[in-house]
């Protein structure tokens, strides 16, 4: 039998012959040494473990004994009574095989080591001990840290939280608005045909026999000098002829952005992480225990760059120690929107581009002009140009982000 075990049943039968009326011949000593028994109990082994309300309560008798000078009956009535109760939890327990107690209190409850400190049956956040600093909240997945935040100002952070980070967050500027303006410069032209002029014959559109060099031939232009001298004489009933469209020279278009960024309206605030990374247990599936925030903190987590906020963490919060604003508008181009409409050569019986016309369309082919017998003056060419001016080909689009350095996401709840 332990010592503890002797103590106890020493105070026991000591009780029972108080309650029966007889004399215990107790003596102030008698109760002086009961008491240290009873000391004993409380200050031993891991049966004392058991009974820490009883040790607390032989703590304050000896406590009240000393203030007083002299204990008195009641003191030791207290302590005695206390014993009793010790002395029955054995019996109920029995002797001869005692259940091992496997709890060994270890001080106060610690709130984030998933153990039952006390050795009160409640583990973490399931012990109101750690209620007003601790909370369960939804798991914490690996990677992310416990955090508080506080949006909008940067009081100090709440007790158990440090690592603070003065930060800015929540961006509300959208992107860029692009506008390309597309300027236009010089004037496009057709100027140019090629003409090359063949041999007269009777029979229609025969260019077999080339009776001129190709010849370029400015646009809009009346001309009277006929090459080869071919038509002086007067057009017989067709003239064969060739006339080539030379491309455009199109009109110069220059691109400018007017972009639109509107302002990066994050607004300040800082970031807390927990003192102590560990999370306890004592709540519901999902839950963890952890240190609550307070003042105008929320509850959060947190993790470096740009992360999808994990389950039963939703408010996300896009923060960082300063902003990087790379919106802006990508450069236009412009191209230009001239053609050039049909052209044709138009030959004329007057020495002025007037008088009696015939008409030959530029299209690269051998055709045959009908003059009617009448003698050519002059002649010109005409391609005129269709749609001139500028229009965006490219560019001009929304490009870059608000970004932050040291970017960090945070979730709250
Ligand atoms: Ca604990
Ligand atoms: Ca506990």
């Amino acid at each position: 039998m332990s010592e503890t075990r002797r103590a106890g049943l020493l105070t026991c039968g000591l009780v029972l012959l108080a309650a029966c009326g007889l004399p215990t011949a107790g003596t102030r000593d008698d109760d002086a040494g009961l008491e240290e028994d009873a000391s004993l109990l409380g200050d031993s082994g891991p049966e004392a473990s058991t009974s820490t309300q009883d040790a607390a309560v032989l703590d304050a008798g000896d406590a009240g004994a000393a203030a007083s000078g002299d204990a008195t009956v009641g003191d030791a009535s207290a302590v005695d009574g206390a014993a009793a109760v010790d002395a029955a939890r054995e019996d109920a327990s029995g002797d001869a095989a005692p259940v091992p107690d496997a709890c060994t209190p270890q001080g106060n409850e610690n709130c984030t080591n998933g153990v039952d400190d006390d050795c009160d049956g409640l583990v973490d956040c399931a012990d109101p001990s750690c209620g007003p600093q601790y909370e369960c909240v939804p798991s914490i997945p690996a990677g992310w840290n416990a955090a508080a935040l506080s949006i909008g100002s940067r009081p100090g952070c709440p007790a158990g939280f440090a690592s603070q980070r003065d930060v800015v967050m929540d961006p509300t500027g959208g992107a860029a608005t692009c506008t390309c303006n597309c300027a236009s410069s010089g004037a496009a032209s057709c100027e140019k045909g090629n003409v090359t002029f063949y041999g007269p014959n009777l029979i229609g559109n025969d260019c077999s026999i080339i009776g001129s060099a190709a010849t370029d031939v400015a646009e809009g232009a009346c001309r009277s000098n006929l090459p080869f001298g071919l038509f002086g004489f007067g057009m017989g009933a067709n003239a064969p002829l060739r006339v080539t469209k030379v491309g455009l020279t199109p009109n110069t278009c220059n691109g400018s952005i007017a972009a639109n960024v509107p302002p990066a309206g994050t607004q300040e605030g800082k970031r807390c992480t927990a003192q102590v990374a560990a999370v306890g247990g004592g709540c519901s599936a999902g839950s963890v225990c952890a240190r609550r925030v307070s003042g105008t903190y929320q509850s959060c987590v947190a993790k470096s760059g740009t992360e999808v906020c994990p389950s039963g963490w939703p408010t996300k919060h896009d923060t960082g120690t300063s902003v990087n604003d790379t919106r802006a508008c990508s450069a236009c181009t412009c191209g230009s929107t001239a053609s050039c409409g049909a052209a044709t050569v138009t030959f004329y019986s007057g020495n002025s581009c007037d008088g009696t016309s015939a008409v030959a369309t530029a299209n690269d082919a051998c055709n045959a002009i009908a003059t009617a017998g009448q003698g050519v003056s002059s002649w010109r060419y005409d391609a005129p140009v269709l749609n001139e001016g500028c229009q965006k080909t490219g560019g001009g689009a929304a490009t870059g982000a608000i970004a932050f350095a040291n970017g960090e996401t945070v979730c709250c709840r």
